[in-house]
Formats: C-alpha cells, sequence, structure tokens
C-alpha cells in the first residue's frame, strides 16, 4: 500500500457540500484505504486573486490504485461535481491535486510529483500538517510540518481553519 496525500478546494457553489460529497465518494472507492479528513480552511485566493475565498482540506489514504489511475478518478469526480474552470487558477467547483504518492517522483505532463508548488501554498500545506505532520517529502527532505513552519507569516495569515 502506497500513502498518497490529497488537496482538495471549492470556490464557486455550494464549496463545503460539494467537498463532503467528494470525501464521501474518495471514502467509497474500491481498493482506498485509511481514509483521514482534515479541518476545512477557508483561504485567500492564491494567483488570481480577484475571486472569492476558498475553502480547502487535506486528505490521506492507503491504496495499491496506481497514480495514474488514481489521477482518472478523482479527475472523474471533477467532472461528477461539474467541475466549471474558466481559466488557469480562476473559480472552480472541485479541484483535487495528488501532492505526493508515497515518495514516487514524477515530471510527466500529466501528473507531475510531488506536486510542483506544495511548498510554496499554505492552503496545502495548513490541512496536511494537521494530519500528515511527519511525512517526509524525499524532494526537499523535509516534513511537511518544517515545510509549512518555513512559509512567509503572511502567507499561514492568509488561511483560516472554519471548523475543529
Ligand atoms: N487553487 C489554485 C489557485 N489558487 N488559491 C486557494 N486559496 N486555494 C486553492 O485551492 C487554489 C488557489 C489552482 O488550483
Ligand atoms: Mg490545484
Ligand atoms: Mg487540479
Amino acid at each position: 500500500m502506497t500513502k498518497v496525500l490529497l488537496s482538495l478546494g471549492s470556490n464557486l457553489g455550494d464549496s463545503i457540500d460539494i467537498l463532503n460529497h467528494a470525501i464521501d465518494d474518495i471514502k467509497g472507492k474500491d481498493g482506498i484505504k485509511k481514509v483521514v479528513v482534515s479541518p476545512f480552511y477557508k483561504t485567500k485566493p492564491v494567483g488570481f486573486l480577484d475571486q472569492d475565498d476558498f475553502v480547502n482540506l487535506a486528505l490521506s489514504l492507503e491504496t495499491d490504485i496506481n497514480s495514474f489511475e488514481l489521477l482518472d478518478f478523482l479527475s472523474s469526480l471533477e467532472l461528477k461535481y461539474k467541475r466549471v474552470r474558466l481559466f488557469k487558477d480562476g473559480p472552480r467547483t472541485l479541484d483535487i491535486d495528488i501532492i505526493a504518492y508515497g515518495d514516487t517522483k514524477s515530471d510527466d505532463k500529466k501528473l507531475t510529483l510531488p506536486h510542483p508548488r506544495m511548498q510554496d501554498r499554505a492552503f496545502v500545506l495548513a490541512p496536511l500538517k494537521d494530519i500528515e505532520p511527519d511525512f517526509l517529502v524525499t524532494k526537499f527532505n523535509q516534513s511537511i510540518k518544517e515545510l509549512f513552519d518555513a512559509l512567509p507569516t503572511k502567507e499561514k495569515q492568509d488561511v483560516k481553519v472554519i471548523n475543529g
């Protein structure tokens, strides 16, 4: 079994409802075990700024499903919740990104592992450090908690727990 870290986000439609449904779909998938879900966070948009705040969370799981099949399954969930994405970094109903697939490194165009911007993003690292602080990201030889702690204070202030 490989441990996988996911980041989920939404800022269009009923974000909390969409995210809860997507979590249930992931938990219900054959071959996916030991799902752990982080608190939900309200986060300031990164990249394209003139859009609503996001709801973000992280999820860890264990699976034997290979990374590309897993990516296809997660993309099917984005479609199920009628993913609308007007432009890069713009508003979306559901985004699910694979942040790490064990310690696999991949430069494939379809799936870069670990996620190429994970180390810069508080909306990824804040919820992840709540569930997987000690997960070692071999690319950086740092744990999730170390990567989170290294973020600028301003970035950390842009993410706030909603529940929990
Ligand atoms: N996703 C992006 C770009 N910017 N900002 C926040 N706060 N949360 C996101 O999930 C997000 C973003 C591209 O996928
Ligand atoms: Mg994304
Ligand atoms: Mg994505």
